[in-house]
Protein backbone atom coordinates (compact mmCIF):
# COMPACT_ATOMS: atom_id res chain seq x y z
CA UNK A 1 0.00 0.00 0.00
CA UNK A 2 2.52 2.23 1.21
CA UNK A 3 5.01 1.79 -1.95
CA UNK A 4 2.21 2.17 -4.15
CA UNK A 5 1.48 5.58 -2.82
CA UNK A 6 5.73 6.25 -2.92
CA UNK A 7 5.24 4.96 -6.97
CA UNK A 8 2.12 7.33 -7.56
CA UNK A 9 3.40 10.30 -5.13
CA UNK A 10 7.16 9.81 -7.52
CA UNK A 11 4.75 9.92 -10.48
CA UNK A 12 3.13 13.15 -9.79
CA UNK A 13 6.56 14.84 -8.53
CA UNK A 14 8.10 14.03 -11.61
CA UNK A 15 5.89 15.70 -13.57
CA UNK A 16 5.81 18.53 -11.44
CA UNK A 17 9.65 18.38 -11.42
CA UNK A 18 9.88 20.11 -15.03
CA UNK A 19 7.35 22.97 -14.58
CA UNK A 20 8.67 24.31 -10.79
CA UNK A 21 10.66 27.52 -11.46
CA UNK A 22 11.40 28.98 -8.21
CA UNK A 23 15.10 27.38 -7.42
CA UNK A 24 14.81 27.03 -4.10
CA UNK A 25 11.30 24.95 -4.26
CA UNK A 26 13.10 23.22 -7.07
CA UNK A 27 15.54 21.85 -4.95
CA UNK A 28 13.27 20.79 -2.17
CA UNK A 29 11.36 18.58 -4.57
CA UNK A 30 14.65 16.73 -6.12
CA UNK A 31 15.29 16.44 -2.58
CA UNK A 32 11.88 14.79 -2.14
CA UNK A 33 12.61 12.66 -4.83
CA UNK A 34 15.66 11.50 -3.38
CA UNK A 35 13.56 10.44 -0.05
CA UNK A 36 11.40 9.06 -2.09
CA UNK A 37 13.50 6.68 -4.23
CA UNK A 38 15.20 5.99 -1.05
CA UNK A 39 12.39 4.33 0.70
CA UNK A 40 11.42 2.69 -2.69
CA UNK A 41 15.05 1.49 -3.70
CA UNK A 42 17.66 1.13 -1.18
CA UNK A 43 17.31 -1.59 1.58
CA UNK A 44 18.44 -0.66 4.84
CA UNK A 45 21.39 -3.46 5.41
CA UNK A 46 22.74 -1.90 2.71
CA UNK A 47 26.05 0.26 2.72
CA UNK A 48 26.10 3.23 4.10
CA UNK A 49 26.52 6.49 2.79
CA UNK A 50 28.50 9.70 4.02
CA UNK A 51 27.79 12.62 1.70
CA UNK A 52 30.50 15.50 1.61
CA UNK A 53 28.55 18.58 0.71
CA UNK A 54 29.42 22.45 0.50
CA UNK A 55 30.07 25.52 -1.94
CA UNK A 56 32.49 25.35 -4.76
CA UNK A 57 36.02 25.24 -3.62
CA UNK A 58 35.43 25.17 -0.13
CA UNK A 59 37.61 21.99 -0.20
CA UNK A 60 35.20 19.22 -0.05
CA UNK A 61 37.31 17.09 -2.59
CA UNK A 62 40.27 17.75 -0.53
CA UNK A 63 38.23 16.61 2.91
CA UNK A 64 37.38 13.36 1.18
CA UNK A 65 40.34 12.84 0.71
CA UNK A 66 41.49 13.59 4.11
CA UNK A 67 38.72 11.77 5.90
CA UNK A 68 39.70 8.28 3.21
CA UNK A 69 43.30 9.22 4.44
CA UNK A 70 44.23 8.45 0.47
CA UNK A 71 44.35 10.27 -2.45
CA UNK A 72 40.78 9.80 -4.59
CA UNK A 73 39.10 12.19 -5.07
CA UNK A 74 40.43 14.98 -7.64
CA UNK A 75 41.18 18.29 -6.11
CA UNK A 76 41.34 21.65 -8.30
CA UNK A 77 42.38 25.37 -7.58
CA UNK A 78 39.44 25.42 -10.48
CA UNK A 79 35.79 26.48 -9.47
CA UNK A 80 33.07 24.08 -10.22
CA UNK A 81 35.66 21.45 -10.47
CA UNK A 82 33.89 18.33 -9.06
CA UNK A 83 31.07 18.10 -11.68
CA UNK A 84 29.70 14.30 -11.11
CA UNK A 85 29.08 12.69 -7.72
CA UNK A 86 31.97 10.48 -6.67
CA UNK A 87 31.07 7.16 -4.73
CA UNK A 88 34.19 5.69 -3.17
CA UNK A 89 33.15 2.56 -1.43
CA UNK A 90 34.71 -0.69 0.96
CA UNK A 91 31.53 -2.19 -0.15
CA UNK A 92 32.67 -5.65 -2.41
CA UNK A 93 29.87 -6.26 -4.33
CA UNK A 94 30.19 -3.11 -6.46
CA UNK A 95 27.94 -4.46 -9.19
CA UNK A 96 24.93 -4.43 -6.37
CA UNK A 97 25.30 -1.56 -5.08
CA UNK A 98 25.49 0.26 -8.61
CA UNK A 99 21.74 -1.89 -9.73
CA UNK A 100 20.80 0.15 -6.50
CA UNK A 101 22.18 3.56 -7.13
CA UNK A 102 21.03 3.33 -11.25
CA UNK A 103 17.55 2.93 -9.55
CA UNK A 104 18.00 5.42 -6.70
CA UNK A 105 19.65 8.35 -9.32
CA UNK A 106 17.04 8.26 -11.92
CA UNK A 107 14.34 10.93 -11.47
CA UNK A 108 14.41 11.75 -15.67
CA UNK A 109 12.31 10.27 -17.91
CA UNK A 110 13.46 6.80 -18.58
CA UNK A 111 14.51 7.22 -22.08
CA UNK A 112 16.66 10.30 -21.57
CA UNK A 113 19.82 10.20 -23.16
CA UNK A 114 21.00 11.71 -20.05
CA UNK A 115 24.65 10.95 -18.93
CA UNK A 116 25.20 9.42 -15.41
CA UNK A 117 25.29 12.13 -12.94
CA UNK A 118 27.40 9.88 -10.79
CA UNK A 119 30.66 7.36 -10.96
CA UNK A 120 31.23 5.14 -8.40
CA UNK A 121 35.10 3.71 -7.42
CA UNK A 122 35.96 0.80 -5.10
CA UNK A 123 38.68 1.63 -2.69
CA UNK A 124 40.61 -0.33 -0.02
CA UNK A 125 40.05 1.45 3.26
CA UNK A 126 39.98 -1.12 6.73
CA UNK A 127 38.55 1.79 9.13
CA UNK A 128 35.08 2.28 6.94
CA UNK A 129 33.56 -1.12 6.28
CA UNK A 130 30.31 -1.09 4.23
CA UNK A 131 30.80 3.04 3.31
CA UNK A 132 30.69 4.71 0.27
CA UNK A 133 31.93 8.14 1.04
CA UNK A 134 30.73 10.68 -1.65
CA UNK A 135 32.07 13.69 -2.85
CA UNK A 136 30.07 15.97 -4.55
CA UNK A 137 29.20 18.89 -7.02
CA UNK A 138 28.99 22.53 -5.50
CA UNK A 139 25.66 24.17 -5.52
CA UNK A 140 26.48 27.63 -5.72
CA UNK A 141 28.31 28.00 -8.59
CA UNK A 142 26.91 29.45 -11.75
CA UNK A 143 26.61 26.11 -13.60
CA UNK A 144 25.24 24.43 -10.52
CA UNK A 145 21.78 24.49 -11.67
CA UNK A 146 22.96 22.13 -14.31
CA UNK A 147 24.58 19.58 -12.42
CA UNK A 148 23.73 19.59 -8.56
CA UNK A 149 20.91 17.07 -8.52
CA UNK A 150 23.33 14.70 -7.66
CA UNK A 151 24.35 16.56 -4.89
CA UNK A 152 20.61 16.90 -3.50
CA UNK A 153 19.76 13.41 -3.97
CA UNK A 154 22.84 12.34 -2.13
CA UNK A 155 21.49 14.41 0.95
CA UNK A 156 19.00 12.23 1.31
CA UNK A 157 20.69 9.52 0.36
CA UNK A 158 22.96 10.08 3.41
CA UNK A 159 23.33 8.47 6.73
CA UNK A 160 25.55 11.45 7.18
CA UNK A 161 25.95 14.53 5.98
CA UNK A 162 29.38 16.43 6.44
CA UNK A 163 29.01 19.66 4.85
CA UNK A 164 32.41 21.77 4.16
CA UNK A 165 32.41 25.76 4.20
CA UNK A 166 34.73 27.89 3.81
CA UNK A 167 35.98 31.07 5.82
CA UNK A 168 33.91 33.16 2.77
CA UNK A 169 31.06 31.00 2.40
CA UNK A 170 29.71 30.14 6.04
CA UNK A 171 27.12 32.82 5.51
CA UNK A 172 26.38 32.36 2.30
CA UNK A 173 22.43 31.91 1.29
CA UNK A 174 22.76 29.09 -0.57
CA UNK A 175 24.32 27.38 2.34
CA UNK A 176 21.73 27.92 4.34
CA UNK A 177 18.84 26.84 1.83
CA UNK A 178 20.23 23.84 1.48
CA UNK A 179 20.42 22.84 5.07
CA UNK A 180 17.00 23.97 5.90
CA UNK A 181 16.23 20.56 3.67
CA UNK A 182 17.64 18.08 6.22
CA UNK A 183 15.94 19.65 8.87
CA UNK A 184 13.18 17.08 8.20
CA UNK A 185 15.60 14.34 7.55
CA UNK A 186 17.25 14.27 10.73
CA UNK A 187 20.34 12.80 9.47
CA UNK A 188 23.24 13.42 11.71
CA UNK A 189 25.30 16.83 10.16
CA UNK A 190 28.45 17.09 10.82
CA UNK A 191 30.70 20.64 9.93
CA UNK A 192 33.74 21.85 8.90
CA UNK A 193 34.92 25.30 8.39
CA UNK A 194 38.18 25.29 5.89
CA UNK A 195 40.77 27.27 4.98
CA UNK A 196 40.74 29.64 8.46
CA UNK A 197 43.18 31.51 10.37
CA UNK A 198 43.75 29.60 13.68
CA UNK A 199 43.46 33.36 15.03
CA UNK A 200 39.58 33.62 13.80
CA UNK A 201 39.06 29.73 14.73
CA UNK A 202 37.09 30.29 18.02
CA UNK A 203 35.47 33.04 16.84
CA UNK A 204 34.21 31.58 13.69
CA UNK A 205 32.61 28.39 15.43
CA UNK A 206 31.23 30.82 17.91
CA UNK A 207 29.07 32.40 15.15
CA UNK A 208 28.60 29.08 13.12
CA UNK A 209 27.57 27.28 16.75
CA UNK A 210 24.88 30.87 17.48
CA UNK A 211 23.95 30.49 13.34
CA UNK A 212 23.03 27.04 13.56
CA UNK A 213 21.13 27.18 16.85
CA UNK A 214 19.09 30.06 15.29
CA UNK A 215 17.84 28.24 12.53
CA UNK A 216 17.33 25.33 14.58
CA UNK A 217 19.35 22.79 12.53
CA UNK A 218 20.95 19.99 15.31
CA UNK A 219 24.42 19.28 14.26
CA UNK A 220 26.82 16.31 16.08
CA UNK A 221 29.95 18.59 15.51
CA UNK A 222 31.26 22.04 14.03
CA UNK A 223 35.09 21.66 13.31
CA UNK A 224 37.56 24.48 12.00
CA UNK A 225 40.39 23.41 9.29
CA UNK A 226 43.62 25.96 9.15
CA UNK A 227 44.36 27.50 6.02
CA UNK A 228 47.84 25.41 4.78
CA UNK A 229 49.88 27.60 2.02
CA UNK A 230 50.85 23.93 0.86
CA UNK A 231 51.10 20.05 1.05
CA UNK A 232 47.33 20.51 2.21
CA UNK A 233 46.73 16.68 2.41
CA UNK A 234 49.91 15.67 4.03
CA UNK A 235 49.96 18.52 6.28
CA UNK A 236 45.98 18.03 7.53
CA UNK A 237 46.20 14.28 7.64
CA UNK A 238 46.72 14.14 11.38
CA UNK A 239 44.97 17.66 12.11
CA UNK A 240 42.81 16.49 15.65
CA UNK A 241 39.81 17.80 13.92
CA UNK A 242 40.29 15.49 10.98
CA UNK A 243 41.22 12.76 13.63
CA UNK A 244 38.12 13.58 15.60
CA UNK A 245 35.62 13.86 12.93
CA UNK A 246 36.95 10.50 11.50
CA UNK A 247 35.96 8.84 15.00
CA UNK A 248 32.89 10.51 14.93
CA UNK A 249 31.76 9.14 11.53
CA UNK A 250 32.90 6.00 12.40
CA UNK A 251 30.75 5.79 15.83
CA UNK A 252 27.82 7.39 14.04
CA UNK A 253 27.64 4.62 11.42
CA UNK A 254 28.30 2.12 14.05
CA UNK A 255 25.50 2.93 15.59
CA UNK A 256 21.70 1.98 14.20
CA UNK A 257 20.84 2.77 10.75
CA UNK A 258 19.69 6.73 10.86
CA UNK A 259 15.75 7.72 10.72
CA UNK A 260 14.43 7.46 7.89
CA UNK A 261 12.96 11.18 8.46
CA UNK A 262 9.80 12.20 7.86
CA UNK A 263 8.74 12.34 4.60
CA UNK A 264 5.44 13.27 5.29
CA UNK A 265 5.98 16.36 7.34
CA UNK A 266 8.83 17.30 4.74
CA UNK A 267 5.74 16.65 1.67
CA UNK A 268 3.58 18.64 3.69
CA UNK A 269 5.98 22.00 4.19
CA UNK A 270 6.81 22.15 0.94
CA UNK A 271 2.97 21.29 -1.10
CA UNK A 272 1.82 24.38 -1.16
CA UNK A 273 4.72 25.70 -2.50
CA UNK A 274 5.37 23.04 -5.49
CA UNK A 275 1.46 22.53 -6.14
CA UNK A 276 1.32 26.47 -6.39
CA UNK A 277 1.17 26.77 -10.19
CA UNK A 278 -0.80 23.06 -10.65
CA UNK A 279 -3.68 24.70 -8.12
CA UNK A 280 -4.26 27.90 -10.23
CA UNK A 281 -4.04 25.75 -13.77
CA UNK A 282 -6.44 24.11 -11.82
CA UNK A 283 -8.40 26.72 -10.96
CA UNK A 284 -8.27 28.21 -14.66
CA UNK A 285 -9.49 24.92 -15.82
CA UNK A 286 -12.35 25.05 -13.61
CA UNK A 287 -13.21 28.57 -14.70
CA UNK A 288 -13.26 27.73 -18.32
CA UNK A 289 -15.17 24.58 -17.91
CA UNK A 290 -17.81 27.41 -15.98
CA UNK A 291 -17.55 29.48 -19.26
CA UNK A 292 -18.60 26.93 -21.37
CA UNK A 293 -21.60 25.73 -19.67
CA UNK A 294 -23.03 29.35 -19.35
CA UNK A 295 -22.33 29.58 -23.09
CA UNK A 296 -24.20 26.23 -23.60
CA UNK A 297 -26.84 27.63 -21.69
CA UNK A 298 -27.25 30.67 -23.44
CA UNK A 299 -27.15 28.43 -26.34
CA UNK A 300 -29.99 26.47 -25.34
CA UNK A 301 -32.24 29.19 -25.00
CA UNK A 302 -30.83 30.70 -28.22
CA UNK A 303 -32.09 27.80 -29.79
CA UNK A 304 -35.90 27.96 -28.36
CA UNK A 305 -36.00 32.02 -29.33
CA UNK A 306 -34.58 32.03 -32.20
CA UNK A 307 -35.93 28.47 -33.75
CA UNK A 308 -38.43 26.65 -32.10
CA UNK A 309 -40.38 29.51 -30.70
CA UNK A 310 -39.77 31.30 -34.17
CA UNK A 311 -41.44 31.53 -37.23
CA UNK A 312 -38.53 29.98 -39.03
CA UNK A 313 -39.61 26.56 -37.61
CA UNK A 314 -41.79 26.35 -40.50
CA UNK A 315 -39.08 24.29 -42.12
CA UNK A 316 -39.61 21.57 -39.72
CA UNK A 317 -42.90 21.16 -40.24
CA UNK A 318 -42.42 21.51 -44.08
CA UNK A 319 -40.42 18.33 -44.10
CA UNK A 320 -43.43 17.29 -42.49
CA UNK A 321 -45.46 17.95 -44.88
CA UNK A 322 -43.00 15.77 -47.63
CA UNK A 323 -43.32 13.37 -45.59
CA UNK A 324 -47.04 13.61 -45.72
CA UNK A 325 -47.40 14.18 -49.08
CA UNK A 326 -45.06 10.72 -49.59
CA UNK A 327 -47.84 8.61 -47.55
CA UNK A 328 -50.51 10.41 -49.68
CA UNK A 329 -49.87 8.73 -52.48
CA UNK A 330 -51.55 10.98 -54.71
CA UNK A 331 -53.20 9.03 -58.21
CA UNK A 332 -53.02 12.11 -60.32
CA UNK A 333 -49.02 12.40 -59.78
CA UNK A 334 -48.57 9.43 -62.61
CA UNK A 335 -50.38 12.85 -65.01
CA UNK A 336 -48.08 15.27 -63.67
CA UNK A 337 -44.92 13.04 -63.91
CA UNK A 338 -44.18 13.15 -67.23
CA UNK A 339 -44.15 16.72 -67.56
CA UNK A 340 -41.66 16.64 -64.13
CA UNK A 341 -39.46 13.84 -66.08
CA UNK A 342 -39.10 16.21 -69.23
CA UNK A 343 -38.06 18.55 -66.42
CA UNK A 344 -35.77 17.64 -64.36
CA UNK A 345 -33.23 17.12 -67.59
CA UNK A 346 -33.50 21.22 -67.77
CA UNK A 347 -31.04 23.47 -65.92
CA UNK A 348 -31.94 23.80 -62.15
CA UNK A 349 -32.72 27.49 -62.52
CA UNK A 350 -35.44 26.84 -64.77
CA UNK A 351 -36.89 23.56 -62.96
CA UNK A 352 -37.11 25.83 -59.99
CA UNK A 353 -38.70 29.18 -61.97
CA UNK A 354 -41.42 26.56 -63.13
CA UNK A 355 -42.25 25.81 -59.10
CA UNK A 356 -42.68 30.07 -58.43
CA UNK A 357 -39.46 30.14 -56.66
CA UNK A 358 -38.48 34.00 -56.60
CA UNK A 359 -34.87 32.57 -55.54
CA UNK A 360 -32.41 30.14 -56.12
CA UNK A 361 -29.89 29.55 -53.78
CA UNK A 362 -28.24 26.52 -54.49
CA UNK A 363 -29.00 22.92 -53.99
CA UNK A 364 -26.91 22.99 -50.51
CA UNK A 365 -27.83 25.35 -49.06
CA UNK A 366 -28.87 24.68 -45.20
CA UNK A 367 -32.09 24.79 -43.70
CA UNK A 368 -33.22 27.32 -41.48
CA UNK A 369 -32.63 25.04 -38.39
CA UNK A 370 -28.84 24.52 -39.34
CA UNK A 371 -28.17 27.89 -40.26
CA UNK A 372 -29.29 29.03 -36.43
CA UNK A 373 -27.36 26.19 -34.98
CA UNK A 374 -24.46 27.13 -36.82
CA UNK A 375 -24.77 30.70 -35.85
CA UNK A 376 -25.36 30.18 -32.49
CA UNK A 377 -22.14 27.90 -32.86
CA UNK A 378 -19.74 30.95 -34.30
CA UNK A 379 -21.01 32.75 -31.42
CA UNK A 380 -20.15 30.45 -28.44
CA UNK A 381 -16.72 30.66 -30.08
CA UNK A 382 -16.47 34.40 -30.38
CA UNK A 383 -17.22 35.39 -26.75
CA UNK A 384 -15.23 32.14 -25.51
CA UNK A 385 -12.61 33.63 -27.11
CA UNK A 386 -12.99 36.95 -26.26
CA UNK A 387 -13.65 35.64 -22.19
CA UNK A 388 -10.28 33.42 -22.99
CA UNK A 389 -8.61 36.82 -23.61
CA UNK A 390 -9.99 38.66 -20.34
CA UNK A 391 -8.34 35.91 -18.39
CA UNK A 392 -5.17 36.11 -20.64
CA UNK A 393 -4.46 39.64 -19.82
CA UNK A 394 -3.50 38.72 -15.77
CA UNK A 395 -2.60 34.87 -16.39
CA UNK A 396 -0.50 33.50 -14.43
CA UNK A 397 0.29 30.39 -15.23
CA UNK A 398 0.00 31.19 -18.88
CA UNK A 399 -2.83 28.44 -18.92
CA UNK A 400 -4.93 31.05 -20.45
CA UNK A 401 -2.55 32.05 -23.32
CA UNK A 402 -2.18 28.56 -24.26
CA UNK A 403 -5.82 27.81 -24.15
CA UNK A 404 -6.33 31.21 -26.27
CA UNK A 405 -3.74 29.75 -29.04
CA UNK A 406 -5.51 26.52 -28.99
CA UNK A 407 -9.03 28.06 -30.11
CA UNK A 408 -7.78 30.48 -32.25
CA UNK A 409 -5.81 27.68 -34.59
CA UNK A 410 -8.63 25.37 -33.84
CA UNK A 411 -11.35 27.82 -34.58
CA UNK A 412 -12.02 26.58 -38.47
CA UNK A 413 -11.59 22.76 -37.11
CA UNK A 414 -14.28 23.36 -34.54
CA UNK A 415 -16.41 24.67 -36.87
CA UNK A 416 -16.17 21.94 -39.14
CA UNK A 417 -16.63 19.34 -36.72
CA UNK A 418 -19.39 21.23 -35.72
CA UNK A 419 -21.21 21.49 -39.11
CA UNK A 420 -20.68 17.73 -39.12
CA UNK A 421 -22.52 17.13 -35.95
CA UNK A 422 -26.00 19.18 -36.93
CA UNK A 423 -25.79 17.18 -40.53
CA UNK A 424 -25.34 14.18 -38.21
CA UNK A 425 -27.83 15.58 -35.55
CA UNK A 426 -30.79 16.26 -38.88
CA UNK A 427 -29.96 12.80 -39.70
CA UNK A 428 -30.50 11.27 -36.59
CA UNK A 429 -34.04 13.32 -36.23
CA UNK A 430 -35.82 13.06 -39.65
CA UNK A 431 -37.08 9.86 -38.54
CA UNK A 432 -38.88 11.11 -35.86
CA UNK A 433 -40.41 14.25 -38.14
CA UNK A 434 -41.43 10.84 -40.28
CA UNK A 435 -43.11 9.62 -37.04
CA UNK A 436 -45.16 12.95 -36.98
CA UNK A 437 -46.41 12.40 -40.59
CA UNK A 438 -47.44 9.11 -40.03
CA UNK A 439 -48.99 9.54 -37.37
CA UNK A 440 -51.04 12.71 -39.28
CA UNK A 441 -51.73 9.94 -41.71
CA UNK A 442 -53.27 7.47 -39.93
CA UNK A 443 -55.10 10.12 -38.19
CA UNK A 444 -56.43 11.06 -41.72
CA UNK A 445 -57.17 7.65 -42.78
CA UNK A 446 -59.74 7.34 -39.90
CA UNK A 447 -61.42 10.82 -42.06
CA UNK A 448 -61.90 9.09 -45.43
CA UNK A 449 -63.27 12.79 -46.69
CA UNK A 450 -60.88 14.76 -45.84
CA UNK A 451 -58.34 12.33 -47.28
CA UNK A 452 -60.34 11.81 -50.74
CA UNK A 453 -59.93 15.61 -50.35
CA UNK A 454 -56.65 16.10 -50.09
CA UNK A 455 -56.12 13.70 -52.84
CA UNK A 456 -57.99 15.28 -55.14
CA UNK A 457 -57.03 18.52 -54.51
CA UNK A 458 -54.88 20.62 -56.99
CA UNK A 459 -52.83 21.86 -54.22
CA UNK A 460 -51.32 18.51 -53.19
CA UNK A 461 -50.79 17.20 -56.71
CA UNK A 462 -48.42 20.19 -57.13
CA UNK A 463 -46.71 19.93 -54.13
CA UNK A 464 -46.34 15.94 -54.65
CA UNK A 465 -44.69 17.54 -57.67
CA UNK A 466 -42.29 19.14 -56.07
CA UNK A 467 -41.52 16.44 -53.26
CA UNK A 468 -40.80 14.38 -56.71
CA UNK A 469 -38.20 17.39 -57.70
CA UNK A 470 -36.43 16.80 -54.55
CA UNK A 471 -36.38 13.38 -54.44
CA UNK A 472 -35.08 12.95 -58.09
CA UNK A 473 -33.62 16.12 -58.78
CA UNK A 474 -31.16 16.35 -55.88
CA UNK A 475 -32.66 20.07 -55.13
CA UNK A 476 -31.79 21.69 -52.02
CA UNK A 477 -35.31 21.05 -49.56
CA UNK A 478 -34.92 24.70 -48.51
CA UNK A 479 -35.17 26.08 -51.88
CA UNK A 480 -38.23 24.29 -52.27
CA UNK A 481 -40.70 23.99 -49.68
CA UNK A 482 -41.81 27.60 -49.24
CA UNK A 483 -43.24 27.47 -53.00
CA UNK A 484 -46.91 28.44 -53.38
CA UNK A 485 -48.23 24.58 -54.18
CA UNK A 486 -45.74 23.73 -50.55
CA UNK A 487 -47.76 26.69 -48.76
CA UNK A 488 -50.96 25.81 -50.16
CA UNK A 489 -50.85 21.96 -49.28
CA UNK A 490 -49.55 22.84 -45.48
CA UNK A 491 -52.45 25.63 -45.20
CA UNK A 492 -55.06 22.67 -46.72
CA UNK A 493 -53.77 20.20 -42.95
CA UNK A 494 -53.46 22.76 -40.78
CA UNK A 495 -56.78 24.36 -41.33
CA UNK A 496 -58.14 20.91 -42.01
CA UNK A 497 -60.16 18.89 -39.56
CA UNK A 498 -56.49 17.33 -38.45
CA UNK A 499 -55.36 20.62 -37.90
CA UNK A 500 -55.62 20.45 -34.02
CA UNK A 501 -53.84 16.77 -34.03
CA UNK A 502 -51.12 18.32 -35.97
CA UNK A 503 -50.16 20.88 -33.52
CA UNK A 504 -50.48 19.02 -30.74
CA UNK A 505 -48.41 16.22 -32.28
CA UNK A 506 -45.63 19.47 -33.59
CA UNK A 507 -45.69 20.16 -29.26
CA UNK A 508 -44.40 16.69 -28.55
CA UNK A 509 -41.69 17.26 -31.61
CA UNK A 510 -40.38 20.01 -30.28
CA UNK A 511 -39.73 18.71 -27.08
CA UNK A 512 -38.07 15.78 -28.39
CA UNK A 513 -36.46 18.22 -30.37
CA UNK A 514 -35.33 20.62 -28.17
CA UNK A 515 -33.97 17.57 -26.04
CA UNK A 516 -32.10 16.50 -29.25
CA UNK A 517 -30.33 19.75 -29.92
CA UNK A 518 -29.24 20.14 -26.11
CA UNK A 519 -27.33 16.50 -26.58
CA UNK A 520 -25.87 18.43 -29.60
CA UNK A 521 -25.03 21.56 -28.01
CA UNK A 522 -23.52 19.19 -25.05
CA UNK A 523 -21.49 17.90 -27.42
CA UNK A 524 -19.97 21.26 -28.63
CA UNK A 525 -19.74 21.61 -25.11
CA UNK A 526 -17.68 18.70 -24.98
CA UNK A 527 -15.13 19.63 -27.67
CA UNK A 528 -14.45 22.76 -26.18
CA UNK A 529 -14.19 21.17 -22.81
CA UNK A 530 -11.64 18.87 -25.03
CA UNK A 531 -9.45 21.89 -25.64
CA UNK A 532 -6.95 22.42 -23.22
CA UNK A 533 -5.83 18.95 -23.97
CA UNK A 534 -4.58 20.15 -27.29
CA UNK A 535 -1.97 22.32 -25.17
CA UNK A 536 1.64 21.23 -25.19
CA UNK A 537 2.35 19.39 -21.83
CA UNK A 538 5.72 21.00 -21.70
CA UNK A 539 3.47 24.11 -21.41
CA UNK A 540 0.82 22.68 -18.70
CA UNK A 541 0.49 20.26 -16.28
CA UNK A 542 -0.93 17.26 -17.08
CA UNK A 543 -2.78 16.81 -13.81
CA UNK A 544 -6.12 16.58 -13.18
CA UNK A 545 -8.18 17.57 -10.54
CA UNK A 546 -8.84 13.89 -9.41
CA UNK A 547 -5.00 12.99 -9.03
CA UNK A 548 -3.80 15.98 -7.68
CA UNK A 549 -6.44 14.95 -5.08
CA UNK A 550 -5.71 11.34 -4.82
CA UNK A 551 -1.86 12.40 -4.45
CA UNK A 552 -2.38 14.96 -2.11
CA UNK A 553 -4.77 12.58 0.40
CA UNK A 554 -2.28 9.63 0.03
CA UNK A 555 0.68 11.91 1.75
CA UNK A 556 -1.42 11.04 4.60
CA UNK A 557 -0.95 7.69 4.70
CA UNK A 558 2.50 7.57 4.08
N1 LIG B 1 46.40 26.44 0.42
C1 LIG B 1 45.35 25.71 0.75
N2 LIG B 1 44.57 25.30 -0.24
C2 LIG B 1 43.51 24.56 0.05
C3 LIG B 1 43.15 24.18 1.34
N3 LIG B 1 42.05 23.42 1.28
C4 LIG B 1 41.74 23.34 -0.05
N4 LIG B 1 42.60 24.01 -0.77
C5 LIG B 1 42.66 24.24 -2.23
O1 LIG B 1 41.43 24.81 -2.66
C6 LIG B 1 41.16 24.36 -3.95
C7 LIG B 1 39.82 23.71 -3.97
O2 LIG B 1 39.82 22.55 -3.23
P1 LIG B 1 38.87 21.34 -3.57
O3 LIG B 1 39.00 20.33 -2.50
O4 LIG B 1 39.06 20.91 -4.98
O5 LIG B 1 37.51 22.11 -3.42
P2 LIG B 1 36.06 21.61 -3.80
O6 LIG B 1 35.16 22.08 -2.74
O7 LIG B 1 36.08 20.16 -4.08
O8 LIG B 1 35.81 22.45 -5.11
P3 LIG B 1 34.83 22.16 -6.36
O9 LIG B 1 34.93 20.72 -6.67
O10 LIG B 1 35.36 23.02 -7.40
O11 LIG B 1 33.48 22.57 -5.90
C8 LIG B 1 42.24 23.40 -4.34
O12 LIG B 1 43.19 24.09 -5.12
C9 LIG B 1 42.80 22.96 -3.02
O13 LIG B 1 44.15 22.58 -3.13
C10 LIG B 1 43.98 24.65 2.38
O14 LIG B 1 43.78 24.41 3.58
N5 LIG B 1 45.07 25.42 2.02
MG1 LIG C 1 35.68 19.10 -5.76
Amino acid sequence: MVLNNLNSLKGFLLKLKPKITAAQDYQALVYALGLVNKRLYVRESSSRNVVIIGPTQAGKSTLVNLLLGLKVAKVSALAAFTRKANGFTTNDDMQSIKTTLDKFFAISPVNSSQKPTWLLRQIQNSEYKNTTVWDTPDFDSVDAPGYKESSLMLCALADLVVLVLSKEKYADLAVWQILKLSKFSKRPLLVFVNKIDPKDSEQILNILHNKFKQENIENIGIFALPYIKEDVALKLAEHKSVIKAKNLIKTKLAESQAPQGDIKAYLKYYWTDWTRSLTSELQAKNTWHKLISSEIESAKDAYQRDYLQSAIYGDTRQKTMLKLLELLEIPQLAATLGTIRSIITWPFRTLAKNFGLQTTTGKNSPGNEQTVLLEIQESINIKLLRKVGEHSADDKTGWWRELWQVLKTQEATLQAQSARRIKQYQIDFAPQIHEVAQKIYQRLEKEPATLNSLRAARASVDAAAVLFAIKTAGIGLNDLVLTPAMLAFTSMITEGAVGHYLRREEEKLKTRQLMSVFELLDKFGQDLANLPAAVSQDKIFAIDAKEFKTITDSIHKL
